[in-house]
C-alpha cells in the first residue's frame, strides 16, 4: 500500500511578521474568539492538495520545480470572519497578480493530478482563529503589514498528540523582480 499525506501548497511568513500579528491578534481579539492558530504554524495557502499518495506527489514536486514565477510582495491589510467555517483571516484588499497567478498554476495542475479543488473563488488568507463559530467584532483596520515573498513551499499537515504541525517538505524560490521597485506585481 502506498502511504499518502495530507499535504499543500503554502506561502510562509516571515519569523517576526508572524510574532507581530499574534501580539496585534492578542491585543484586538477576546480570549474566546476561537482557537488561535500558533505563530509558527501562520501561513497562506496557494493549493489544498488532501491526502496525497507519494506517486502523486513526485509527480507535484516534478511539475512545481518547472514553475517559473517572480516575486512579489502585498499588504496583509484586511481582516474577515467566515462563521460557516469558524475562520478568523487575516488578507489583503488587493492580491497581487503574482500570487493570483501562483495559486492559479499550482490549483490547476494539481485539479490535473486529481487533487479536488473546491469550486469557490480563491480568497488568500491567512488563518488567525478557527473554531470561531459565535459572532466577532472584527478590529477597525489592521496594521497592514508589508509581506515580501521570495519562495513557496510543500508542507505536509501533521497531527499529532492533540497538536497540528506543518512540515516543511520542498520549497522553491521565486525569481527576483525586475528592478527594486517596492510595487505589487
Ligand atoms: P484554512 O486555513 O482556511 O482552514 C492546511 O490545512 C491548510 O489547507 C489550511 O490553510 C487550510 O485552510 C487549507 N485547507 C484545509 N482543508 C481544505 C479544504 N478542504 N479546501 C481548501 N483548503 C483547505
Amino acid at each position: 500500500m502506498i502511504a499518502s499525506r495530507r499535504l499543500f501548497f503554502a506561502l510562509a511568513l516571515p519569523e517576526a511578521v508572524s510574532q507581530q500579528i499574534t501580539q496585534w491578534r492578542a491585543e484586538q481579539f477576546p480570549e474566546e474568539t476561537g482557537r488561535p492558530v500558533a505563530a509558527g504554524n501562520l501561513h497562506l495557502t496557494l493549493a489544498f492538495l488532501g491526502d496525497v499518495s507519494a506517486e502523486k506527489q513526485r509527480a507535484l514536486l516534478s511539475a512545481a520545480i518547472r514553475l517559473q514565477q517572480k516575486s512579489f510582495n502585498f499588504s496583509l491589510d484586511d481582516c474577515g470572519h467566515w462563521p460557516g467555517s469558524g475562520v478568523v483571516w487575516l488578507g489583503m484588499r488587493r492580491a497581487p497578480r503574482g500570487l493570483v497567478q501562483l495559486a492559479q498554476w499550482l490549483r490547476s495542475r494539481a485539479a490535473r493530478s486529481g487533487c479536488y479543488q473546491s469550486p469557490l473563488p480563491y480568497h488568500p488568507h491567512i488563518t488567525l482563529f478557527r473554531q470561531a463559530t459565535q459572532a466577532v467584532a472584527l478590529p477597525p483596520g489592521t496594521p497592514g503589514w508589508r509581506v515580501e515573498i521570495d519562495s513557496f513551499g510543500l508542507y505536509a499537515s501533521i497531527y499529532q498528540h492533540g497538536r497540528t504541525l506543518y512540515e516543511l517538505l520542498e520549497n522553491w524560490p521565486l525569481a527576483p523582480r525586475e528592478g527594486s521597485a517596492p510595487e505589487d506585481r
